[in-house]
């Protein structure tokens, strides 16, 4: 890293789950890869002083704040990362793009396709004044991922046919685990499909470079109430029900789990699958591509192989070929570690920095951007309304472009 390369100061709002594997990638960035800029980690926004100020500590912020909105005013903050619950992105996206301010916002970009244009609109005018965005689709970070986008634009596996992913966890399947935010359509817009099936529709979109134009799919929600979690008297979430153990439960208000069918435009036929109930899975996120020519599969529960099926192969020696992707030609990987030291889930987050910083510098585009973001919003909401309407529904706008700028 130049010493010397201007600074980029960061804001980030939110430091939870998401707020530590950021704050990594913001401390690892600069030391692992050459950047334009500098990121200075200054300042961390959460509304809870104590507890902000103790993650600030531990996640290596130099200054808190408690109001976003004060963030976004500072002069030495030129970037907001955020990191927040679904329901806050719109405003703070809006206004810090309004004030200059490049954005890096966790996916799903909004909760709702109306915010998602909002989100998108102000980053369009933003960025004719060199305010840069993206959505925080890590996994397409992935180097595995990124030399099957490769292999498929090299037309190694031929012309798409069939996309096959799956998204599953199972830390929802015990009744007993307590409500969280992510259980409240009003903060989260949706549940598994939002949460997990955005990201697979990211990343079948970006390996496969198309577009999903019409889905047909049903939401479910197995557990419909649960506990609130340190539920005293009256503390409420929702319901008002007591359960046998006394514990005050809060009512489910999001899909448990996602499955649809999908028409890429292509012509290319997909099945999505994403659930928080895939007992014993813990974050497998399996995708198989299957083309005219050959086939790609990746399991994320395996994240460092990439599988590939050459049908151009002899009969007599063909097979899945399993790929290990730790070479220093392979996507990012050569800044990292000699072949087969692999690396891990956080990885994807400090090349999503890295990559961000470049455009940045360069003074270009960040991939995905908010446009992209929409158009995933969109096909999220295409299978809410086809889970209620048991119908096929189209994903694109009437003016919009089907093949985007991923
Ligand atoms: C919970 O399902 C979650 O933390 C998602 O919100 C993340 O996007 C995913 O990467 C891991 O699981």
């Amino acid at each position: 890293m130049d010493s010397h390369a201007p600074a980029l100061g960061v804001g980030m709002v939110g430091y939870a789950f998401m707020g530590a594997a950021h704050s990594q990638a913001w401390r690892t960035a600069p030391h692992f890869f050459d950047l334009p800029l500098r990121p200075r980690m200054l300042a961390l926004c959460g509304r809870d002083s104590v507890r902000v100020n103790e993650a600030a500590g531990r996640l290596g912020w130099e200054t808190t704040e408690t109001d976003w909105t004060r963030l976004v005013a500072r002069d030495d903050i030129d970037l907001v990362d955020i990191c927040t619950p679904g329901n806050t992105h719109v405003d703070i996206a809006v206004s810090a793009l309004e004030a200059g301010k490049h954005v890096l916002c966790e996916k799903p970009l909004a909760n709702t396709v109306a915010e998602a244009e909002a989100m998108a609109a102000a980053a369009e005018r933003a960025a004719q004044h060199g305010v840069r965005s993206m959505v925080g689709f890590t996994y397409r970070r992935t180097p595995a991922i990124g030399l099957a986008r490769r292999l498929v634009e090299e037309g190694r596996i031929g012309e798409v046919r069939h996309v096959r992913a799956q998204y599953l966890q199972d830390w929802l399947t015990d009744p007993a685990s307590p409500m969280t935010w992510r259980l409240e359509k009003d903060k989260a817009g949706s549940g598994a499909l939002g949460d997990i099936g955005a990201h697979i529709v990211d990343l079948t979109q970006y390996i496969t470079g198309d577009r999903i134009v019409t889905v047909n799919g049903l939401l479910e929600t197995f557990v419909g109430q649960r506990p609130v979690a340190g539920a005293g008297s009256g503390s409420l979430l929702g319901g008002d029900a007591v359960n046998g153990t006394g514990a005050e439960l809060g009512e489910v208000t999001v899909d448990d789990t996602a499955v649809f069918l999908a028409r890429f435009g292509s012509g290319a036929v997909g099945v999505f699958e994403a659930t928080r109930f895939a007992t014993g899975r813990k974050n497998a996120i399996r995708v198989e591509i299957n083309g005219s020519k050959g086939s790609l599969a990746f399991d994320f529960e395996d994240m460092n192989v990439l599988q590939f099926f050459d049908a151009e192969e002899p009969s007599e020696t063909a097979g899945f070929r399993r790929i290990l992707v730790t070479e220093p030609q392979h996507p990012y990987v050569g800044s990292w570690w000699p072949p087969g030291h692999g690396l891990g889930y956080e990885h994807g987050f400090t090349h999503q920095v890295v990559d961000l910083v470049r455009a940045i510098g360069q003074g270009v585009q960040p991939l995905p951007s908010f446009a992209d973001g929409l158009q995933v919003q969109r096909v999220l909401a295409a299978v809410e309304s086809s889970s209620e309407t048991g119908s096929w529904q189209t994903t694109a706008a009437d003016d919009e472009q089907l093949l985007g700028t991923h």
